[in-house]
Parts: structure tokens; C-alpha cells; sequence
């Protein structure tokens, strides 16, 4: 777009008057945003209308991405830089003497998700409008996102997450496309003519389901589609008392705060149907505008299940299908098969969504019944080549409950988990039977992030260095970060990377200073681990690394000055992980405050961990502790965010950590740990024994005593509760068992840490290979190989 500062400057300040009757150095910070975003909304808008229009026109395939979760993070930035004016504004608003970073601060990251799941589906609609395939995101418009966290005590406190008070400046309210969601009631079956059966409903909930539409613009590709969330709102016309009100601006009002973790409540059930039940109806609607027969729906329709949580609209489409346009079963069912596809995030069996099914039943009747009979059909095909037990296994129905993961793979023509390791677990574990049965759906697509924000956007100084060697190519095609490899012996690039990264640091000593008082040397080693706080995600085992640490400090020993940076979230009913925060927070009060140690060692927990958060912190980074217990972490994406902007990698051979290190290669990153296939063999065999391990190791007998003995103040309950975990349950993430291997792996950073060239050229090895796992491509993999929908702008991989 050929806009001229001048020209930004004039339309920026009409847009002030015109909205707040002031000049801009009258307004508030947050109506600058306001109006700046205004302006930047009329750049835009002529290429969201045209996309649109152009979709009906081409009658292209579209993917509709069905996510309970979207994090898209600020998008004042991203479309300035994805409209290819980032410049030329931030130019403009300079000259009016307006500060661009106070002003992208005022608007509200929406934190509409929990963790990766969320950020992954708005990374892929980032990606698909960039290499230009229709791709619409389909989800929910909580009112109140993930809660705000604090600290009080260094106890995480909630609170609620009122991310609308100021208004969404991106979103469009699209009333005239609302939809009639049904809860309840009973349904009648009655023969129609053709022998088919009409379904008829009776007593029905009926809640109005009105979209809101949020543009995510192409980088520099013209294309512009559209996130739509659906917010709950009464039916015109219809009288309700206070309680049926409250209970239909409850259904969009929160967003379940647990990762990886099934809620298994009524209001969640209602939460997933409600989306999926609007999302599918104005599929269908838009679709039948343009076509008739619904029977060619997969070639111009893919629809994908992001987790179980929209699992059910495998049901909902076969309803639509079957009751209102008279399809017969077999037809309704490979139309939906060919439609749909599914991606499964964990492993873990909290996670796994199961409803009861009497629950599932009155809420959803015809669902329901829906889901019997695809039971019904399963069971009666497989039973006699693959026999009782594995039909068991496999079928959707059993033990009084409905199985989403399964529904969703017998609904599917595609299944795929999110990095190599994961995706092959999957297979020989919770999935096991289904990948009997149907071997040829399953598929793995490695995660992927959206480098425009994680490089371009929050680390310029690395960005421009980057442009000076290889120039901008990369910008648009990041596998061109590879060219960097060629400069690995460039002495004096290897000494700008330090400095980039060294000014990033200051950046966030600064942050760290401003928001918890406490100061850090920018020449410290940045140590970070930021991701939801969870056993298995072993935060515990960064906090052991911190105690021994410090006991070796205290003992007179020198190391590398270091400082740990967490951000991390509990969900409000984890009891574990909240413990942990409390430990966290403690050992931070402890080492922080000791001046035996704290010139080489400090601990700063940022509270309030999210997008803009990591925005923050993520340049900063030197190491980047990605220790999940091998087999557990699904992928991970922070690993990706980190290596990119030149952090090197601590880790287990676990999630994407593996593909990272492929890429980069295996000096390149400091890797510890039970493999997947030693853990599994340790559980099975119940060989492990913490007990031995806390009896053997005289370090480990320290620490862990460290929790309850009184050395940490103010930690006797978490502590004990800690301690119990590891040597009463017997460690259930091995902790303990990786202890010593990891912390050899922190040393050998410690020591490479002595030799900041040498420690450079790894950081350029993870940069430069950071390219493959740009998310552009991880859509295009997915559009070539399960929805087969292709990028029209080929990003060359
Ligand atoms: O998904 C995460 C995995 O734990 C990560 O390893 C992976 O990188 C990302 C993206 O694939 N899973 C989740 O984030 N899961 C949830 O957020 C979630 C939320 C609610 C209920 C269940 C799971």
C-alpha cells in the first residue's frame, strides 16, 4: 500500500476529531489507540470486503477452523506490519510527538485461550491470510478471557479479565448473520415419504448466537479472512424471567481457565455445542447460497477440529444433514467423513473428554441420538474383522459415556497429532485401536509459529541485523533464514547478535525492575521457562536447578551470573501447581534477598504470563528450558519462539524439542534426560524409585529437605506438599530421576557461557534453522495433505 506519512498524519487526525470532537493532544492514550486503529480499520477494509466477494465468486475451498480457544495477541502492530505500513505510521505518529509503543500498549491482548492450543489456531489464521488460503476461524467471544494474574504473598491471585471495557476496535458485530442455537427438549421421529425420518422438536432452549467478525490480515498478500466468534444473546421477541437470562449470558461469559484439562461441566457441554452448532448452521446457510446439493459440501468445505472440544460437530453436521436436508445416512455420513478432520493436543487422560451420557442426552437430544447410531453402525462394521475387544476399545459409546477423541476419529478423514514424537504415541497409546481400525488417516503435522510477531515485531534489533546480512527475504520466506549459517564464522556478526540480544535484555531488566523492584545485571545469562505451570512441564525441576545453584554458591563455589525468568499460570483449582508457584516465588524471596548470591544468581517470576507478556520476554532469552517429561509435552511452540530469536535450547528429547534438534543440529542445543521409551519402560516395570534416588544422592537428600526444613521461609504447607508428590507418590514426572542429567546439561551451558562467540554461533544455528518451523508452513502441510485447500501464495518450502 503506497501511503505517504503526510497522508497517514492528515487521515489519522481526522479520524481523532471525527470521533472524540478533539485534537490528538487533547485525547487519552487509549483514544489515540482508538482512533489510529480507526484509521489503520479503513486500510483494510476494502481488502476484507473483497476477499470475501472474491470467495463467492472462485467458490474456492474453505477451511474452517473450529477452535474453543483463539490468542490472537495485540493486533495493532501485526496488521500495521501485515499491511506493509508498519513504517511509514510509527513514522507519522513520531512527528506528532506521539510515542507508538505507548500507544500499541493500550489495547487489550485478548486473552481468549490458555496456553498453546489457543495461540496455535491464531497463529494459524495469521498464516493462512498470509500465504493466502481461506481459512476462517470459528469460535467463541468470551466475555471474560483467561484471568488476570497476581501475586499476593507469591500466591497466585485471579482476576476477572474485563478485556471489553474499552472496546475491540478489529471486531464487527454482524447481527443480520446471528443463528438460533436449541438446547433440550425432546425430539420426535416421525416417517417422512421418502422413508426417512423427520426429526421434530419440542420445548426446546432456543438461544441467539450473534457473530462478531475480526479481520486477520495476509502479510502483504492482499488477503484479509475473517475469525468469527459468536457471543450468546436472548432471542428478539421472546420473554424470559432473570434466571433463563443469566443462564443464556452464561454460555459466553467465561473461558474455562484449565489446560489440558477436561472441566466435564453442563456449562462447557453448552460452551462446545453452541459454537460448533452457530459455526456449522452458517457453513451450511453460506454454502447453499451457491449450491444446491450438499453432497458435494468436502469439495468446497473442510472443517477442522481443533482438540475434542468441537468434536461434537461431527454430530451436528450429520443432524443438519439428515433432518433438514433429508439426506439419507450413508450419504449424510460420507459427506461429514470427508469434511471433517481432527487434531489431538495431548496425551494426557485428564484431557481426554468424556460426558456422561445422561448428561450429553437431555441437553443435546438429537445429538445424542445421533451419536448412538454412529455407535450402532461402527460396531456392527469392525466387530467381525477386528473382533469385541478392540471394537470396544475404539467405539465412541461404552462405560455410560461418550468418548469425544473417538467420535472424532470416526468422524474424521484425518487425524494428526502435533509433533513427530507425539503423533507416533498417539498411535501405540490412547488411540491405539482407532489406528488399527482406520491406520490410513493418521498423520503428523508439526506445530509452527508465526515469526512476523516473534521476530519482526517483538525483536526489530535482531530483525534488522538479520535484513543487513541475507537482506528481507526472509521476511516473507523464513526458510531463508538458513542463508545466516554462511556467517557462523563472521566474527563481527557474531558480535552484533550479542548486542542485539544484550540491548533486548536491558529491555526486560528494565520490565523486571519497573514491575517486581527487582534488579538484574543484563550481563547475567537470561534462563526462561514460560508456559502454563504443570507437573508434567517440570518447573519443579528448574526450581532444583536454582537450589543447587545457590547451595553451591553459598558454599563459596563461582558459576556464571544467572537469572531465571518464569511466567506461568495455574489454573485456579490446580492445588499442585499452585504450590508451585508459591515455591517459585519463595525461592525468588530467598536467593533475591541473599547477598552471598545474588550478584550470580536471581529470580524474577513476571506475573500475568500471556502474548504480550512473551512479546517482552522472549528476545531477552539466552536458554530456553523446555523439560517436560520425555513423552509428555505434546510439541510445545514457546521452544520455537525462543530458538527463533536466538535462545538456546534446554531439553528433553520430548515434543518439537526433537525436531529442533534435528534442525538445528544436536551440539546445538543442550539436551538431558530419560528418552520417551526409558520412561515408559520405568512405568511399566515400575523400576523407578524416588525413595532410592532421595536415599542415594546425598544432593538430592539436600534439596528436597530444603522444602520443609525451614530454609525457604514461608513455604511448610506447599513444601510438604511438593515433598509428598516426589517421595510418597513416587515422583510421577521423575523428577528426581532426571535431576542430575539436567543439571550437567545447565553446566555445559555454564561453561559454554565462558566463550560468548562460541556460545553466538549456536544461538545463529537455532535462528538460522528456525525457518522450517514458521506456521506458514505448517498451514500450507496441513492444506496440501488433509484439507486439501492450496496456498496461493506459494511460501517455497
Ligand atoms: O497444545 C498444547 C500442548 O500441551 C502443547 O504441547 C502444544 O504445543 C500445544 C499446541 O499444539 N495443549 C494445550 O494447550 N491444551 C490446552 O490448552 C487445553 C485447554 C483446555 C482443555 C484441554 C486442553
Amino acid at each position: 500500500m503506497a501511503l505517504t506519512t503526510s497522508q497517514f498524519v492528515r487521515e489519522f487526525e481526522d479520524n481523532a476529531l471525527a470521533l472524540f470532537a478533539d485534537e490528538l493532544d487533547q485525547l487519552s492514550p487509549q483514544q489515540q489507540y482508538q482512533a489510529l486503529a480507526v484509521t489503520v480499520k479503513r486500510y483494510y477494509a476494502k481488502q476484507w470486503a473483497d476477499t470475501k466477494d472474491r470467495y463467492d465468486r472462485t467458490q474456492e475451498k474453505q477451511v474452517y477452523y473450529f477452535s474453543i480457544e483463539f490468542l490472537p495477541g495485540r493486533l495493532l502492530a501485526s496488521n500495521l506490519l501485515n499491511l506493509g505500513i508498519k513504517d511509514t505510521v510509527e513514522k507519522g505518529l513520531r512527528k506528532l510527538g506521539l510515542d507508538p509503543a505507548v500507544i500499541y500498549a493500550q489495547e487489550a491482548d485478548p486473552g481468549l485461550g490458555n496456553g498453546g492450543l489457543g495461540r496455535l489456531a491464531a497463529a494459524f489464521m495469521d498464516s493462512m491470510a498470509s500465504v493466502g488460503m481461506a481459512g476462517n476461524g470459528n469460535g467463541i467471544r468470551y466475555q471474560y478471557g483467561l484471568f488476570q494474574q497476581r501475586f499476593v504473598d507469591g500466591y497466585q491471585v485471579e482476576l476477572p479479565d474485563d478485556w471489553l471495557r474499552d472496546p475491540d476496535m478489529w471486531e464487527t458485530r454482524k447481527e443480520n448473520r446471528a443463528v438460533i442455537v436449541k438446547y433440550g427438549g425432546q425430539v420426535a421421529l416421525r416417517p417422512r415419504q421418502n422413508g426417512s425420518l423427520q426429526a421434530i422438536y419440542h420445548d426446546t432452549d432456543d438461544v441467539l448466537a450473534v457473530p462478531y467478525d475480526t479481520p486477520m490480515v495476509g502479510y502483504q498478500t492482499g488477503v484479509v479472512n475473517t475469525m468469527r466468534l459468536w457471543s450468546a444473546e436472548t432471542v428478539p421477541g421472546r420473554v424470559h424471567d432473570l434466571a433463563e437470562k443469566a443462564r443464556i449470558n452464561a454460555i459466553t461469559q467465561i473461558l474455562y481457565p484449565d489446560d489440558s484439562d477436561s472441566a466435564g461441566r453442563e456449562l462447557r457441554l453448552r460452551q462446545e455445542y453452541f459454537f460448533v452448532s452457530a459455526g456449522i448452521q452458517s457453513i451450511v446457510t453460506h454454502f447453499k447460497r451457491f449450491h444446491r446439493d450438499l453432497s458435494v459440501l468436502p469439495h468446497f468445505v473442510a472443517i477442522h477440529i481443533n482438540d475434542t472440544h468441537p468434536a461434537m460437530a461431527v454430530l451436528e453436521l450429520m443432524r443438519i444433514l439428515l433432518d433438514e436436508e433429508e439426506m439419507s445416512w450413508e450419504q449424510a455420513w460420507q459427506v461429514t467423513v470427508a469434511t471433517m478432520s481432527y487434531t489431538n493436543h495431548t496425551l494426557m487422560a485428564e484431557a481426554l473428554e468424556s460426558w456422561p451420557q445422561a448428561m450429553f442426552a437431555s441437553l443435546l437430544p438429537r445429538l445424542f441420538q445421533i451419536a448412538q447410531e454412529i455407535d450402532r453402525r461402527f460396531r456392527l462394521t469392525y466387530v467381525r474383522r477386528y473382533g469385541e475387544l478392540i471394537v470396544n476399545q475404539a467405539a465412541p459409546l461404552a462405560d455410560g459415556q461418550l468418548r469425544m477423541a473417538f467420535l472424532a476419529v470416526i468422524g474424521s478423514h484425518a487425524v494428526n497429532g502435533v509433533a513427530k514424537l507425539h503423533s507416533e504415541l498417539l498411535k501405540q497409546s490412547v488411540l491405539k485401536a482407532l489406528y488399527q481400525i482406520f491406520p490410513e488417516r493418521f498423520t503428523n503435522e508439526t506445530n509452527g509459529i508465526t515469526q512476523r510477531r516473534w521476530v519482526q515485531i517483538a525483536d526489530p534489533a535482531l530483525a534488522t541485523l538479520i535484513d543487513t546480512k541475507i537482506g528481507p527475504g526472509w521476511r516473507r520466506n523464513p526458510l531463508a533464514l538458513t542463508r545466516l549459517r554462511e556467517f557462523e564464522d563472521d566474527e563481527q556478526f557474531l558480535t552484533d547478535l550479542i548486542a542485539a540480544k544484550q540491548q533486548n535484555k536491558l529491555k526486560l531488566a528494565d520490565l523486571i525492575q519497573r514491575q517486581l523492584g527487582l534488579t538484574v545485571a543484563p550481563a547475567s545469562l537470561f534462563d526462561v521457562q514460560i508456559k502454563r505451570l504443570h507437573a508434567y512441564k517440570r518447573q519443579l525441576l528448574h526450581v532444583f536447578g536454582i537450589l543447587e545453584a545457590y547451595l553451591a554458591l553459598k558454599n563459596g563455589e563461582d558459576r556464571p551470573p544467572r537469572v531465571h525468568v518464569f511466567g506461568a499460570k495455574a489454573a485456579p483449582s490446580y492445588r499442585y501447581a499452585k504450590a508451585v508457584i508459591k515455591l517459585i516465588n519463595a525461592v525468588a524471596d530467598l536467593v533475591n534477598h541473599d547477598p552471598a548470591v545474588n550478584t550470580k544468581l536471581k529470580v524474577a517470576f513476571l506475573p500475568n504470563y500471556g502474548v504480550s507478556l512473551g512479546e517482552q520476554i522472549i528476545p531477552a532469552a539466552d536458554i530456553s528450558e523446555q523439560i517436560s517429561l520425555a513423552g509428555t509435552e505434546a510439541s510445545g511452540t514457546s521452544n520455537m519462539k525462543l530458538m527463533a530469536t536466538g535462545a538456546i535450547t534446554l531439553a528433553t528429547l520430548d515434543g518439537a524439542n526433537i525436531e529442533i534438534r534435528d534442525a538445528a543440529g544436536k551440539d546445538s542445543m543442550a539436551v538431558f534426560g530419560l528418552t520417551a521409551a526409558q520412561v515408559e519402560a520405568a512405568q511399566r516395570d515400575h523400576t523407578y524409585s524416588a525413595r532410592a534416588l532421595y536415599d542415594q544422592d546425598p544432593l538430592i537428600h539436600r534439596i528436597v529437605d530444603m522444602l520443609t526444613d525451614g530454609t525457604i521461609p514461608g513455604v511448610a504447607t506447599e513444601g510438604r506438599e511438593i515433598q509428598d508428590e516426589l517421595l510418597e507418590y513416587n515422583d510421577n514426572y521423575f523428577v528426581l530421576a532426571d535431576f542430575r542429567s539436567y543439571l550437567a546439561a545447565s553446566r555445559r551451558l555454564d561453561q559454554l557461557s565462558q566463550t560468548p562467540l562460541a556460545w553466538a554461533r549456536l544461538a545463529l544455528a537455532n535462528i538460522a534453522a528456525s525457518g522450517q518451523f514458521a506456521a506458514d508452513f505448517t498451514v500450507a502441510r496441513y492444506g496440501r495433505e488433509i484439507w486439501q485447500v492450496l496456498p496461493s501464495q506459494p511460501a517455497d518450502e
